[in-house]
């Protein structure tokens, strides 16, 4: 007596279903203490609500590392006797877990079956802009336990911008004194404290997750600006600003001040971040000139690269050719470059390095649903569906950018129009269920059925009634879905 098999996001590397066996049937599962790694363990029995047991008189559940096969890698193996796990590491136990979560059905059975599991990208990412709006540690926790669920591996914090500067920066104390109380719209802002990143950092780690910190540069520095007028090119007056334009800022590009800050800042942020990279923007330096923008960009490229970090940048910084070698290049244009994208892009691969995929308009989460949404902006030519933000193939984005110089996937949500975790949420899902789909899952193609909006869909509503909603998560209710239950934001009619 099976259950029918509940289709998993994200869509895992291999899954045989065993017909012949009854499946495992969780009232009757004790998972085995003193084999069991731990920290799995902990979770998987809160996760399924599973007890430990010192024997084996039930049906048993075991976890093993074994250090071999891919990273973040896993095998699952469930019989009526019991679910055995082995993965590489333990990222692919945690996983697992994760993969664990979505497979009983309403009667507790779980179909017997193998699942082997193994992420297409290495970077898979989502971005939280905590400059326009400030988000305090518990709400950056509950997003860190969002992408957890949906194997997500970075979380790229904004931690700058025009309308406000959020991390404490010791030698530079000026920049959270004067420049952190502010956000669109005249909110309140805030920062965080050394020993609040501290915790961000931990917290990510303990889920897998590494932190990605970003400080903007040369343009979106108004707050710095505020902090440290002497960094502004003489004659500029800086005031509070709570607005949304964007590219009206700069560092003053001739001035040795502005590098004595970058080493400042720069050093401090490293040091505070055990995780291999160092974001440092260079997007839409509007008012910066081209010859100044290069000069800059080689400059406080190699300021980055001095703190032992990968260096990170938007493409608009592979304009010069002056980066340090392997720096990472995200591409933030449309499926159709805009201007000269594409070979900004192509640039940082030229030397050395790899790109990030961040397609406006697929996987810009700040992007309004539809027309009526009224969360979200709509510069990238329209609102974005979950079917658009889930149908489309990264190694077909950039003519010239293939898989091997494809890093991952990241989706950005920039938070001129959200400020809170109900916000969030609204923005991020179900939408985020696709893009972690594309970062993990074997590309779509005629041998990958499965890999389908039709499949897809339905997976959806499953995940949200299985995982999404017990862990307190909210969605907006995409038209292009038929939703089971209640919850979600409904959209205003167009
Ligand atoms: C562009 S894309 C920006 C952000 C805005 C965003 C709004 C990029 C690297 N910069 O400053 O917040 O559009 O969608």
């Amino acid at each position: 007596m099976s259950t029918a098999a509940s289709r998993i996001i994200p869509l895992p590397l291999h899954r045989e279903i065993h017909e012949g066996d009854t499946g495992f049937n969780l009232a009757d599962a004790r998972i085995i203490s003193g084999i069991a790694e731990e920290a799995a363990a902990t979770l998987l029995a809160a996760a399924l609500d599973i007890p430990f047991a010192e024997d084996s008189e039930y049906a048993t559940v075991t976890l093993h590392i074994d250090g071999a096969g891919a990273p973040e890698s896993s095998r699952i193996e469930v019989w009526s006797e019991g679910i055995h796990v082995l993965a590489a590491d333990a990222a692919g136990l945690f996983y697992a877990v994760q993969t664990l979560r979505q497979l009983p059905g309403e009667d507790g059975l779980i179909p017997a079956q193998t699942i082997e599991d193994s992420p297409r990208f290495a970077y898979r990412g989502a971005m939280l802009d905590v400059a326009r709006h400030f988000f305090d540690v518990a709400t950056v926790r509950a997003v860190i336990d969002r992408l957890a669920l949906l194997k997500l591996n970075h979380l790229h914090l904004h931690l700058t911008d025009d309308q406000g500067w959020r991390l404490e920066i010791a030698s530079r104390p000026r920049l959270t004194e004067v420049a952190s109380g502010t956000a669109v719209g005249g909110g309140p802002g805030g920062f965080y404290t050394a020993a609040d990143y501290r915790e961000i950092v931990d917290y990510a780690a303990r889920n897998h997750i590494v932190i990605v910190p970003e400080i903007d540069i040369p343009g979106h520095t108004n707050a710095a600006l505020l902090a440290y007028p002497e960094l502004a090119d003489a004659g500029v007056l800086v005031e509070n600003y709570t607005g949304t334009e964007v590219g009206f800022s700069s560092l003053a590009i001739n001035s040795e001040a502005s590098y004595d800050f970058l080493r400042d800042v720069l050093a401090e942020v490293a040091a505070l971040t055990p995780g291999p990279y160092l974001h440092i923007g260079g997007d839409e330096a509007l008012k910066t000139e081209p010859e100044d923008f290069l000069t800059f960009i080689a400059r406080a490229g190699r300021i980055a690269a001095d703190t032992g970090k990968t260096v990170l940048g938007w493409h608009e910084m592979g304009r010069s050719s002056d980066l340090p070698r392997g720096s990472i290049g995200q591409y933030w244009s449309l499926t159709t470059p805009r201007e000269n994208a594409a070979a900004e892009i192509l640039s940082f691969v030229n030397q050395g390095g790899s790109a990030i995929l961040s397609p406006a308009d697929r996987i810009y989460l700040d992007i309004k649903h539809t027309a009526a949404d009224p969360l979200g902006l709509v510069w990238p030519g329209g609102p974005v569906s979950a079917r658009q933000s889930y149908e489309w193939e990264p190694s077909e984005l950039v003519a010239g950018l293939d898989e091997p110089s494809i890093l991952g996937i990241e989706a950005p949500l920039w938070t001129e129009t959200v400020a809170t975790l109900a916000d969030i949420d609204a923005m991020y899902f179900p939408r985020l269920l696709g893009v972690a789909e594309t970062a993990w899952s074997p590309r779509a193609g005629e041998t990958r059925p499965e890999r389908s909006w039709e499949s897809f869909a339905p997976a959806v509503d499953a995940w949200f009634e299985r995982v999404g909603i017990p862990a307190g998560i909210s969605f907006t209710r995409d038209a292009g879905i038929e939703w089971t239950g209640e919850h979600g934001r409904t959209l205003p009619a167009a």
